[in-house]
């Protein structure tokens, strides 16, 4: 038997991931920049075992179904190859969202699995071949390897695609991001579809692959700066620009809705009344604010005017991948 366990933080692109240049093994089109979190993590054990006939996969302690058990084979496939194993395996994963908000994220539940796995199987794989395995299973799963900036080259191929910690003399312990939680009735157009699409599709596209590059450049020199105000403004600009593309793709479709406007409101008044802050946003309706911790506490009461304290949660920098130990096997 052999058994691994691991815990992987959540990230939040600045710079955004929107297109893939290969399906298969995930190559990307553009390179994009996270803030790794700390208040969103997944932990996930596996247990590769010669007795099993099938593999398993219980999420927040329910049973999965056929469809997503396949996924995590799949997943798994990477890893037996690598380790030449050919044991089934249960996957026990366990999402650490402070509300069941719609927050669980496929970023940190690869990169955990990839960690367990590197653990049980004994692969002893470095931070960079760790990244390489996250991003097969998601693409945003390879910068949760790193804690707070982190930056994602895109590569050509299966060897030169991972993620790399981003040079900040510690200036990512000065923000906070506060989710704005919004409704989650929409149906829900997933990431790996959406940049489908978009790409396939939005007349828009080819302009944001001559935006990203541009802005990531912009990004990383504001990191190095400590300019918040150039983070945020990219931040925010970048965002508008991959849910544009969203709107151009045929047929269009957007992950806004109306309570997500409201959020981005409240930010510009925000704003406007001194209060220095920015916003994102992703694969969903959420909103989620960057501002500098100074701030934090003042943001927070004033968006609490607008919405109810369940829907905020604040967030900061978090680490990397860790390793956990694992109970004593019988
Ligand atoms: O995180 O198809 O990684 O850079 O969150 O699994 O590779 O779930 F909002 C967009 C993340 C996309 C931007 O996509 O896709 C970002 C997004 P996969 P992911």
């Amino acid at each position: 038997m052999y058994k691994g366990k691991a815990r992987a933080h959540t990230n939040i692109a600045l710079i955004k991931y929107w297109g893939k240049a290969d399906k298969k093994i995930i190559l990307p089109k553009n390179n994009s920049l996270s803030l790794t979190l700390d208040a969103f993590y997944t932990e996930t054990s596996v247990c590769f075992d010669e007795s099993f006939t099938a593999d398993c996969f219980t999420l927040d302690g329910v049973l999965q179904d056929a469809k997503a058990t396949q996924k995590v084979s799949t997943f798994l496939d990477l890893f037996r190859q690598k380790a030449n194993c050919d044991y089934f395996a249960k996957v026990e994963s366990v999402n650490h969202v402070p509300t069941a908000a719609g927050l669980a994220s496929s970023a940190s539940g690869l990169c955990a699995l990839a960690g367990a796995c590197n653990q049980a199987l004994g692969l002893g794989l470095s931070q960079k071949e760790l990244s390489k395995m996250a991003r097969k299973g998601s693409g945003s799963a390879c910068r949760s390897v790193y804690g707070g900036f982190v930056e994602w080259e895109k590569g050509y191929d299966d060897d030169s695609s991972y993620a790399v910690p981003v040079d900040s003399a510690g200036f990512e312990e000065e923000l906070a991001m506060i989710f704005i939680v919004v409704n989650q009735k929409q149906k829900k157009i997933s990431s790996r579809d959406g940049m489908k699409s978009t790409v396939e599709t939005s007349s828009f596209y080819p302009v944001w692959l001559q935006e990203a590059p541009k802005d990531l450049q912009a990004m990383k020199q504001a990191i190095h700066a400590k300019d918040f105000t150039k983070l945020g403004q990219i931040t925010e600009a970048n965002a508008l620009k991959m849910h544009a593309c969203t709107l151009a793709t045929v047929p269009p479709f957007t992950y806004w809705n109306a309570e997500s406007m409201l959020a981005m409101d409240a930010v510009r008044n925000l704003r406007e009344s001194g209060l220095e802050c920015y916003f994102t946003m992703d694969a969903g309706p959420n909103v989620k604010v960057l501002c500098q911790k100074k701030d934090e506490a003042s943001i927070f009461a004033e968006l609490s005017k607008q919405f109810r304290n369940e829907q905020l949660i604040i967030a900061h920098s978090g680490v990397g991948i860790e390793y956990l130990e694992m109970e004593v096997s019988k």
